[in-house]
């Protein structure tokens, strides 16, 4: 731990990036019931201040990496961002019973915010609006005329079985292959990176979040071109093209840290893809790789769905989601639908653009502020900028991201505060 070296008891850093934090640690249940918390601040904010809910997670991220296992409050003596707030909530649950958490788990609003939410492109305010019409299910939704004219509502709400389930690793895994062979075809050389929850070790996720990028700098239009193609597999449903919007500025401009995190200025798609059904069920050891492909081909191509993608398109954007979604039971296809997010990266910003993309957010929330607070520096997905200098620091791998900003290198599957 920086700062103290050579003592024989490591101090508990304040800073999460400078803690390891597992998936599996030993205080999941008071983790996981902070994290309501957390949850329900968030939903409740109504000036999307989101300190409350920061507060419940980062007391949440400091016992997933606590060494050893909580049995009484007074071992989180004397440690910070475990504020009398979460030590209360703490003791109680230690106690066997808080009160606060099991009233909130009993809300019937919460359960409504939950679900709600869980829809794509639902977030906390749409939920609201849902509930103060008197929606109490996602059919309501569904069945509504009146529902929100965002392509991502109109598809999520269409695909929400599908897309609540979450998606596991081996799928994951067996679709970034399938990207792989596909976009190497397009572009040899090209870097394809499975990032988000998945490379942190996680078994299942809400989406697939791949990475892309060249080194040679020769991924303009790439994108375009891997969405034709997979078009082409018949395996997209809908979905946004976002041009790049970064320019020199975004490295330096203010940036608030908020509980949204903060977005960045990639060129991205995000959309819904269609996953063959072997993919998704498939025992890692029965099916090769290859069959995804295949069986993607062999699906009939379903040309009332999709518009094909231009990508000499005047528009800067793209939506496939312009078309009304339509519904197929899932008993009637042979794939299923799945969050994609696909984001390029010029190779210069690549090794800020995994960490950033690897997340966990909260990690990610945690190593931006250590740079402004401890470093007077600027860390964001497309660089590190030094303020006194004007100047930002390259890196040529995820480690030497972690040397620039002076920490001990943290293994992905360590950053899941
Ligand atoms: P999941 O998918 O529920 O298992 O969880 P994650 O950890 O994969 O989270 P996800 O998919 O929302 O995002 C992956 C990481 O990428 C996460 O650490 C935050 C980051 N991220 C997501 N969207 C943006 C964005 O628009 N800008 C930036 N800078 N980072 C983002
Ligand atoms: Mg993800």
């Amino acid at each position: 731990v920086e700062g103290n070296e050579g003592a024989s008891e490591p101090r508990f850093s304040e800073w999460a990036c400078q803690r390891s934090t597992p998936l599996k640690h030993q205080n999941d249940f008071l983790a996981t019931q902070l994290e309501i918390l957390q949850k329900y601040a968030e939903m409740k904010d109504e000036n999307h201040d989101y300190s409350r809910a920061l507060a419940f997670r980062r007391a949440s991220c400091v016992v997933k990496s606590f060494p050893i296992t909580v049995t009484n409050v007074n071992q989180l003596n004397g440690i910070n961002h475990v504020g009398p707030h979460s030590k209360r909530v703490i003791g109680e649950l230690l106690d066997g019973y808080c009160d606060e958490i099991n009233r909130i788990v009993n809300e019937e609003w919460f359960e409504k915010m939950k679900m709600f939410t869980g829809v794509f492109g639902v977030g906390p305010s749409t939920a609201k609006k849902w509930i103060e019409r008197g929606w109490t299910s996602i059919k309501d939704a569904q069945e509504s005329t009146d529902i929100s004219k965002d392509w991502r509502v109109q598809w999520g709400l269409a695909f929400h079985d599908d897309l609540m389930n979450p998606v596991k690793s081996n799928e994951a895994y067996r679709f970034t292959e399938i990207i792989q062979t596909e976009a190497e075809k397009i572009l040899p050389g090209i870097v394809v990176q499975l990032t988000g929850g998945f490379r942190r070790g996680k078994h299942q996720g809400h989406d697939i979040d791949i990475l892309f990028t060249h080194p040679n700098g020769e991924e303009t239009g790439f994108l375009p071109k891997l969405l034709t193609r997979l078009e082409k597999l018949n395996m997209v449903l809908c979905g946004s093209h976002e041009s790049s919007s970064f320019h020199e500025k975004v490295l330096s401009e203010d940036f608030k840290l908020t509980a949204r995190g903060q977005l960045d200025h990639f060129e991205k798609w995000l959309g819904i893809c269609k996953l063959p059904k072997d993919l998704v069920s498939g025992d890692d050891a029965q099916i090769p790789l290859s069959n995804g492909l295949e069986k993607c081909t062999e699906i009939k191509e379903n040309v009332d769905s999709l518009d094909d993608y231009e990508p000499k398109a005047k528009k800067q954007r793209k939506c496939h989601g312009d078309n009304s979604p339509f519904t197929i039971a899932t008993s009637e296809r042979d794939w299923i639908a799945r969050r994609v997010d696909f984001i390029m990266s010029p190779y210069s910003q690549y090794y800020y653009a995994l960490v950033g993309w690897t997340g966990s957010k909260q990690f990610n929330r945690d190593l931006r502020l250590y740079s402004q607070k401890v470093l007077n520096r600027k860390l964001t997905s497309h660089g590190f900028y030094d303020f006194t200098t004007g100047k930002t620091l390259p890196a040529n791998s995820e480690t030497e991201v972690f040397e620039n900003l002076n920490l001990q290198y943290q293994h992905p599957k360590n950053r899941n505060c």
